[in-house]
């Protein structure tokens, strides 16, 4: 009986150590972590790179109301990103003219916005670039580009 008692004392022992020895290690380990963490820091800084880049090409934006687009004309540098903000009640569809076919510049052809929804897309091509809401196509404005 004291043989089991003191090899009980001793596996209690043992399991203190092996307790200490964990807790030791858990702590070792988190500091380990530290340095992935900050890997991973480096990382998503990388990735802002592209998106610094594109914060650097101009935007502009065009807001349709319900009285119509706004700026009806607005000049943009060629390669500034324009957004398009559909504050009106409705639908628009911000299109390339001539209406139905948009050809004239097919880089401005966009999907339905729905109301309160935007889009955008990328201003290229050098020249002045008449567009129309393709849902109520009374409602045109003008773009110009510039190099
Ligand atoms: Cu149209």
């Amino acid at each position: 009986m004291e043989r089991s008692r003191s090899s009980k004392l001793v596996v209690g022992i043992v399991l203190l150590v092996l307790g200490v020895a964990l807790l030791i290690w858990a702590l070792t380990g988190r500091k380990a972590e530290a340095p992935a963490t900050s890997t991973e820091v480096s990382q998503s800084t990388n990735t802002q790179s592209p998106a610094d880049t594109s914060s650097q090409s101009d935007t502009a934006t065009i807001t349709f109301t319900n009285e119509g687009f706004s700026p009806e004309t607005l000049t943009v540098k060629a390669g500034t990103v324009v957004t398009v903000k559909n504050e009106s009640d409705d639908s628009v569809q911000f299109s390339s003219d001539d209406h139905p076919t948009h050809r004239e510049n097919t880089e401005m052809n966009m999907k339905t916005l729905a109301s309160g929804q935007s889009g955008t897309f990328t201003a290229k091509t050098v020249g002045t670039h008449g567009f129309h809401d393709h849902i109520n196509d009374s409602k045109v404005g003008t773009l110009v580009v510039t190099q």
